[in-house]
């Protein structure tokens, strides 16, 4: 893996403050129906993706996620700007405004989806990283999935066929602790999910994900398994949201000190107390980074707003057809 370094740091305050600040935004364009449909935001996740993406190889490795999937493909080097045009629904957004909150993708930069269905993603992630294997590449996917998810029959079908085939594949089950309202502990006898693992003899543990350098390690020794061709891993990342399920959530399932305790351990504030403390950065350089941060996210605004709807023509252009399909006269 690369070296953590004072620069990594310093990238991962800033990417993980742009995201937070991004669905920030989107969260006070909804209020004002600006974005529609549903909007499920990551805030207080991010330090999966920023660890993640340390460990990964940008220029092969593949991402596959739910609904909750708008700052990963940012990550994977998507442009912000077409990603929150995508959510206003303008013709500008990475699926020209047809796909809008939950199916952002970007095949340009592998991340596959935005997908609704709950445990969807689990077999389609095993998918590519079966024709990576089939084509001889040694890039890895990494599936990742929440905690309701985790009791899809999909995930077991996948993970048998996965050590069956050895496939390069990572499973990451993102542990926030609820699936909509119900909690890890209504779903299941058990609540480490990542024993899950245990029954298909697949490497697999748990994480603290409110650090990126605990996500780094632990994701960076499953890539390297899985491009050695030694097969997958099951990673249980411990986290947890800040914000509701979906916008329309009024959480009255968890307590306010219950969110106030984890926003204590937040992995943006633990990454600037590094950066304090190691003196990676003055008080002047900092504040530099938060108004970059702040004039990223306006751009983002002011393109997605600028831009027009798609035309209403554009809905015939995606549509499959078969002249020849016999079942129909
Ligand atoms: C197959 C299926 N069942 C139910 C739903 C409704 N639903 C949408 S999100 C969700 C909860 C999933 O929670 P989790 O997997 O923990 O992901 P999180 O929202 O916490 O990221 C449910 C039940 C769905 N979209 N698909
Ligand atoms: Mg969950």
């Amino acid at each position: 893996m690369k070296k953590i370094t004072k620069q990594t740091y310093l990238d991962w305050y800033k990417d993980m403050l742009f995201w937070r600040k991004f669905e920030d935004k989107l969260a006070s364009v909804y209020i004002q129906q600006k974005v529609r449909g549903f909007l499920h935001l990551y805030n207080g996740q991010e330090a999966i993706l920023a660890g993640a993406l340390h460990a990964m190889d940008l220029s092969k490795d593949k991402m596959i996620t739910a609904y909750r999937n708008h700052v990963q493909p940012i990550g994977m080097g998507e442009d912000p700007k077409k990603v929150m045009a995508e959510l206003y629904g303008k013709v500008t957004g990475t699926s020209k405004g047809m796909g809008g909150s939950m199916h952002i993708f970007s095949k340009e930069f592998r991340f596959y989806g935005g997908h609704g269905i709950v445990g969807g993603q689990i077999p389609l992630g095993a998918g590519l990283a079966f024709a990576d294997k089939y084509k001889g590449s040694d890039a890895v996917t990494l599936t990742c999935f929440g905690d309701g998810a985790a009791r899809q029959g999909s995930l077991h079908e996948a993970f048998n066929m996965a050590m069956l085939w050895k496939l390069p594949v990572i499973f990451i089950v993102e542990n926030n602790g609820y699936a909509m309202g119900t909690s890890v502990d209504r779903t299941a006898n058990h609540t480490d999910i990542w024993k899950l693992g245990l029954g298909y003899e697949m490497p697999c543990g748990p994480v603290d994900a409110m650090n990126p350098i605990k996500v780094a390690e632990a994701v960076d020794e499953a890539i390297q398994r899985a491009r050695r061709g030694d097969g997958p891993t099951f990673l249980e990342m411990k986290t947890y949201r800040y914000r509701g399920h979906s916008m329309s959530d009024a959480q009255h399932y968890r307590t306010k000190d219950e969110v106030e305790e984890y926003k204590k351990i937040d992995p943006i504030t633990q990454v600037l107390d590094v950066i304090k403390e190691k003196n990676y950065a003055t008080e002047e350089e900092i504040d530099a980074i938060n108004k970059e941060v702040k004039r990223m996210v306006r751009e983002c605004e002011k393109f997605a707003e600028d831009s027009p709807y798609p035309e209403p023509q554009q809905l015939y252009d995606m549509v499959y057809e078969q002249k020849d399909y016999p079942f129909i006269s």
